[in-house]
């Protein structure tokens, strides 16, 4: 999802002329925020990418400030100079890409192993974060009758989909 944001001239919530040209909005307890300030904290951006929480910045998730960023209402998103970006894995290929002669490149050096690099990121995408509430949401899916057992089978899925993230639940990965 790219476009121009549509928010940008608006205020939110907090004030307009405190926002960065270019902010990542987030918060440190997102994992999928994480991967984006792996990669600004690695290339060292900084200086250029400011961090600011969706609530300090327009409210929260679900404020039209917010949803002209990302309308998804969810974290992370990129406002780069008026280019909206939200997806944390296309955010990080657009800071590679952008930020190629900073610091590291993040791009693994083969193309196997840029395959597998792939290959992580998409099993986090489809089967971890469809099932990691089960380490911290009480609600609704593991409440009343059964709602232990998913849990532990979810926390046994999510063990295993680390393994196959890392190729160790593939015979003669590594
Ligand atoms: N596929 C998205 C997932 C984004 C996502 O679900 N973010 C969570 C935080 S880790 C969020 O914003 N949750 C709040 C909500 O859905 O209201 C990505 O990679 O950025």
């Amino acid at each position: 999802m790219a476009s121009v944001c549509r928010g940008r001239a608006r205020s939110g919530r907090g004030p307009a002329a405190v926002r960065a040209a270019n902010t990542l909005y987030d918060v440190p307890v997102s994992n999928n925020g994480a991967r984006c300030r792996i990669v600004i904290y690695g290339k060292g951006l900084e200086d250029q990418i400011a961090i600011q929480t969706p609530s300090d910045a327009f409210g929260g998730l679900k404020e039209p400030g917010y949803l002209a960023v990302n309308p998804q209402g969810k974290m992370p998103a990129l406002d780069f100079g008026g280019l909206c970006l939200a997806e944390s894995e296309t955010i990080n290929e657009f800071l590679v890409d952008k930020f190629s002669d900073v610091g590291p490149s993040f791009v693994a050096a083969t193309p196997e192993l840029r395959a597998k690099s792939r290959l992580a990121s998409r099993v986090h995408d489809m089967y971890l974060t469809t099932i990691q509430g089960c380490m911290y949401k009480g609600a609704p899916v593991y409440e009343g009758d059964g709602g232990a057992a998913l849990r532990a089978e979810h926390i046994k899925q999510l063990d295993y989909q680390l393994d196959v993230s890392t190729c160790s639940a593939v015979p003669g990965g590594d």
